[in-house]
């Protein structure tokens, strides 16, 4: 259903094929935008390639392995100063030990492809580069190599040079084969990492049963939590509350994880399950593979956090659990209320306006109405039907929501909805300040974490010192 008159953007009158990619949402009837579609040439897209969705989202987070990316050097930079997915494995901390085994984020390691290994392929380097990286990090757990356009391009291949390394080494080396071009955006490249890691996963489980966990080391209340990659160190609040509620936290996938870990994900009894664009692939696959189930869950705001902790209790089904759900609610609202209040009462009736990869949208629509202010108008890099059908379920009727903006669109869109803030990332905050709108980091935040509870604190005060900075008194437009 196309949008009334006044909502038809300027800029997009030379590219009429972009107004399929902008609704109006209905709770009742929800409108869904063209969405994950290829981006038509002229459209400036701010979009990420499958490539980036594999590496620099879903795998990048893994703590204690080498990541190796078969490419041009280019390729690479997605390592460095980008996403921060934060690790918390660092053994020099410990007792015993004098290595630091986080890997994440401290390293960018890359074949450095040249034209004449186009020419006569990348194997060779491949393994070498493998080799290397082995010998000069000693301590890691695994190697994850991952193909790029370069790489796909040339055909190498790169399993074989995987199983070779694999023997030698004595620890996994998967390879994630997501070139930048096999999809229309990150999302692809969540789904192609989700898919080979669980079928090499299954594979190596095989290989080496010593990696899975042992019927008498098992739980009842073992979980392990999907989609979630600790972003400015959100995983400090989710833990700990699932701690609490009685449950074990097998594992992550993959905020800051270890690969040992990673492998006893089909041990556990639940997954709980975050980012549900990006994850759900996995954990579908775990359950038809394994019969462990998954529950949908949100970490953002008060009233989602809440339902998550009750929907793992109820799962599980016990009354001590069901109540000691209730008994952490209610002390974490008490903790946090004075400090909501006073956010509350500076923010409300503020307009807001979101741009965010796709689930976060849908997060947050609760979030901000929690917060008093009103979403003005909506935008998603990558999302899927599913996530629209959310994003109409949770947002006033009549929100104006664009799929896959360009800078036009979001310039337009300020100009046109006059938010007090916008809720964007890095690339889009620039423009944003000449036009005056303040922002607020929303995929790697600010001073996170934003999660839970206690991490509402932090994201209302990220905004009000972005809504109440004292700068936007001198911009005069
Ligand atoms: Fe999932 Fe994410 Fe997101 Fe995402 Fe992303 Fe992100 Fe995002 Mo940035 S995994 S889909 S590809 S919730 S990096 S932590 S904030 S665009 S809405």
């Amino acid at each position: 259903m196309s949008v009334p008159e006044k909502y038809k953007l300027k800029c997009d009158i030379s590219i009429p094929e972009r107004y399929k990619h902008h609704v109006l949402t209905n709770a009742e009837k929800p409108n869904i935008p063209a969405c994950n579609v290829k981006t038509i040439p002229g459209d400036m897209t701010e979009r990420g390639c499958a490539f980036a969705g594999s590496r620099g989202v879903v795998g990048g987070p893994i703590g204690d392995c080498i990541q190796i990316i078969h490419s041009p050097a280019g390729c690479a930079w997605y390592q460095w100063g980008t996403r921060r997915n934060l690790s918390a494995v660092y053994a020099w901390a410990g007792q015993d030990t004098l290595c630091n085994d986080s890997h994440n984020r401290r390293r960018a390691i890359t074949t450095d492809l040249q034209e004449k290994d186009v020419v006569f392929g990348g194997m060779e380097k491949l393994e070498k580069t493998c080799f290397e990286a082995w010998r000069l990090i000693p301590g890691a757990a695994g190697i994850l190599i991952y193909t790029t356009c370069t790489s796909g391009l040339i055909g190498d291949d790169c399993y074989s040079v995987a199983r070779r390394v694999e023997k030698k080494i004595g620890r996994p080396v998967f390879v994630i084969d997501a070139p930048g071009f096999s999809g229309v955006s990150q999302s692809t490249g969540h789904h192609h990492f989700n898919v080979q890691f669980y079928d090499q996963m299954l594979e190596y489980r095989k290989k080496c049963p010593e990696v899975c966990m042992k019927k008498d080391e098992m739980g009842p209340y073992d979980i392990a939590i999907i989609g979630e990659f600790n972003m400015d160190w959100d995983l400090v609040y989710i833990k700990p509350l699932f701690e609490k509620l009685g449950c074990r936290i097998v594992s992550v996938f993959t905020g800051g994880e270890r690969m040992e870990n990673l492998l006893k994900i089909p041990d556990v009894k639940l997954n709980v399950l975050h980012c549900q664009r990006s994850c759900t692939y996995i954990s579908k696959l775990i359950k038809e593979g394994f019969q462990v189930p998954y529950i949908d869950a949100s970490f953002f705001g008060i009233e989602q956090t809440a339902s998550a902790l009750r929907g793992v209790a109820d799962f599980f089904g016990s009354q001590k659990m069901k109540e000691k759900a209730e008994q952490i609610i209610e002390e974490e609202i008490r903790c946090i209320t004075p400090a909501i209040d006073f956010y509350r009462e500076k923010l409300t009736g503020k307009k807001v306006g979101m741009y965010v990869g796709g689930p976060r949208v849908w997060h947050w629509q609760r979030v901000m109405k929690e917060l008093g202010m009103e979403v003005v108008f909506s935008m998603c890099t990558f999302a899927h039907e599913d996530d629209y059908e959310k994003i109409n379920a949770r947002s006033k009727n009549g929100l104006f929501v664009v799929d896959n903006p360009n800078e036009f669109e979001i310039e337009e869109c300020l100009e046109k909805f006059k938010p007090d803030l916008f809720l964007t990332g890095l690339k889009e905050k620039y423009l944003c300040r000449k036009l005056g709108v303040p922002t607020v980091n929303s995929h790697s935040y600010e001073k996170g974490p934003y999660a839970c509870f206690r991490g509402m604190v932090n994201f209302a005060r990220d905004i009000y010192q972005g809504v109440y900075a004292p700068v936007w008194k001198f911009v005069n437009l």
